[in-house]
């Protein structure tokens, strides 16, 4: 049993239908008429005929019968489909002193008609105009515009059974909001609720209030969210105390999915070309009074990498006894060069990067303006560089036995082809949005008799692939040594391709989002008879390798304040 169901009731006393006796379930204020009451009580309160005394009581006779039960329920005034009794018009009532607010019981104890007192409240109903004064006959059609004209007032709002498509901003200024009310059938109060469902966002935000704050009977709900990584959070309350909320339905659509990883793009242009060795500019066979070798290719910068030097044309002059001898070896890739008489060594292609890491499991980070989903994969390493080419060698020298006058000098060896540079790494996915039917943050409110719904957290991104490496540059080719056509060797020889640069390592994926009722930052709230749904959190992102973690699942989230925020 609720312990509300066994408090005093000041306006509640139980009959039996037919007799004489009453079953009080409390004696202050009713002792002196106890034997004629029948008063404004719970729905399931039946009076029979009998002179009524009682604040707000009124007779069986002209109750037209619109009283109706709710077997089975803890307590009849917060169940489904019941219909309340106020005093009907004709019917004698004592005002009680004290004001009437909007109860449990729906008691009319001022006797002005209604549940509550009319004098005190701002009306609202779907039929309602905005350019209306706000009264019981002439209702207001907003609830934003009936928030304008109680917070001047200082009077609290009255809602009728409908549906309003407004978001509700509660900002410093403390004013009550009470729905079932039944608008066509002279307010009368019903365990129904008015319904605030906008087309997008929060439905109800309270910003810095300073209670006391009642908002009863009221159904929240929020839209699926529309964007990916958004959030879906039905009651959003921050810096606020002194807040009861009951009755009341909050309601989370679904996040949205988190952000995949942006797709990272390849270079497809490879390095410059590398440099040709340098050519013997006097033709072969001829009177020379300058020998000359061919020079390699340079050793200069690629876009990453930087190919090897060519070898140096060989010179005749400079072997002994002037002996035939093949030019200097390039260089491969930084190392000694081989032998004369090759060309360049291809280079061998960059190492793949690394995958990126999976995104941490956990709730997100909250702060005082929303949800942010950090649980988001990482990125994808970088691939390697492409090995350089070697340098092609240079050409041979020849002697045909004469003066040197007739000597043949090789020509430069090319450089080697510049190393293409690693794939970017792929991005990581983002977190899922969360599903939240209420955030209390840093704030104190008490809940009773309210449904909490979610639904799905926001799958995590998937991240995006690394980017293939960069092609391999070019190799430099070698010099030439006109006139030598009929004696190879002159030529220098090419330097050897670039590689082409390792592939970028795919991202991590992201997280899922969480699905949870309640999420309190500072203290939990104070709790009675609460029922909640609560949807699955966000599945994770698809990755390469592993997947992303499933969002949290839960009813209640409490965060210490001191952390600020959760991670
Ligand atoms: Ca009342
Ligand atoms: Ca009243």
């Amino acid at each position: 049993m609720s312990k509300r169901t066994t408090r005093c009731r000041s306006s509640n006393a139980l009959f039996i239908k037919g007799s004489a006796l009453p079953l009080a379930t409390c004696a202050p204020v009713l002792v002196t008429a106890l034997a004629f009451m029948g008063c404004g009580g719970p729905a399931d309160v039946e009076p029979d005929d009998a002179a009524c005394t009682m604040p707000g009581c009124h007779t069986g006779a002209s109750d037209s019968g619109a009283s109706v039960a709710d077997a089975g329920n803890l307590d009849p005034a917060h169940a489904e489909g019941s219909v309340a009794e106020n005093p009907a018009p004709g019917t004698s009532c004592v005002a009680a002193p004290g004001p009437d607010e909007p109860d449990d019981h729906f008691a009319d104890t001022n006797c002005d008609g209604i549940d509550g007192d009319k004098s005190r409240a701002i009306f609202v109903a779907p039929m309602g105009s905005d350019a209306a004064a706000g009264s019981m006959d002439k209702p207001v059609k907003t609830i934003g515009h009936a928030m304008e004209v109680a917070v001047a007032a200082k009077k609290s709002i009255y809602v009728c059974n409908g549906s309003y498509a407004e978001r509700i901003a509660l900002q410093t200024s403390a004013v009550s909001l009470y729905g079932g009310y039944d608008c066509a059938a002279g307010w009368r109060r019903t365990t129904d609720r008015a319904v605030i469902a906008p087309t997008q966002g929060r439905a109800l935000t309270i910003q810095s209030v300073t209670g006391p704050v009642q908002i009863d009977r009221l159904s929240f709900v929020a839209p699926d969210a529309a964007q990916n990584g958004e959030s879906s959070v039905a009651v959003w309350v921050a810096d606020s105390s002194a807040l009861k909320f009951t009755n009341d339905r909050f309601q989370a659509g679904n996040a949205g999915d988190g952000q995949p990883g942006a797709p990272v793009a390849a270079d497809t242009a490879p390095p410059s070309k590398a440099e040709d060795g340098v050519s013997v500019l006097a033709p072969c066979g001829r009177w020379i009074t300058t020998c000359q070798a061919g020079t390699g290719g340079h050793a200069s910068a690629g876009a990453c990498s930087t190919g090897g030097p060519g070898g140096v044309g060989g010179d005749a002059r400079r072997t002994p006894n002037w002996q035939p001898s093949g030019g200097g070896a390039g260089t491969p890739d930084g190392a000694p060069g081989g032998p004369p008489g090759f060309a360049g060594v291809v280079g061998s292609p960059g190492a793949a990067g690394a995958v990126g890491i999976r995104a941490a499991s956990g709730f997100g980070f909250l702060s005082a303006s929303g949800y942010e989903a950090t649980n988001a994969g990482g990125t994808g390493g970088q691939g390697s560089i492409g090995h350089p080419g070697g340098g092609g060698a240079g050409g041979n020298t020849f002697w045909n036995g004469g003066n040197y006058d007739s000597a043949y000098v090789g020509a430069g060896g090319g450089q080697g082809g510049h190393g293409g540079c690693g794939g970017q790494g792929g991005k990581g996915g983002s977190g899922g949005g969360a599903s939240i039917a209420l955030v209390l943050y840093r704030s104190s409110a008490t809940l009773s008799w309210c449904a909490l719904k979610t639904a799905s957290g926001g799958a995590g991104g998937a991240p995006s692939y690394g980017a293939a490496g960069q092609p391999g540059g070019q190799p430099g080719a070698g010099g030439s040594a006109p006139g030598c056509g009929a004696l190879p060797g002159c030529n220098g020889y090419s330097g050897g391709a670039g590689a082409r640069g390792g592939p970028g390592g795919a991202g991590g994926p992201g997280g899922g989002g969480p699905s949870i009722g309640i999420v309190a930052v500072g203290g939990a709230p104070e709790q009675d008879a609460l029922t909640f749904e609560i949807g699955s959190g966000g599945i994770g992102g698809r990755g390469v390798g592993s997947d992303g973690p499933v969002g949290m699942s839960s009813a209640t989230l409490l965060i210490d304040a001191d952390a600020g925020a959760a991670r």
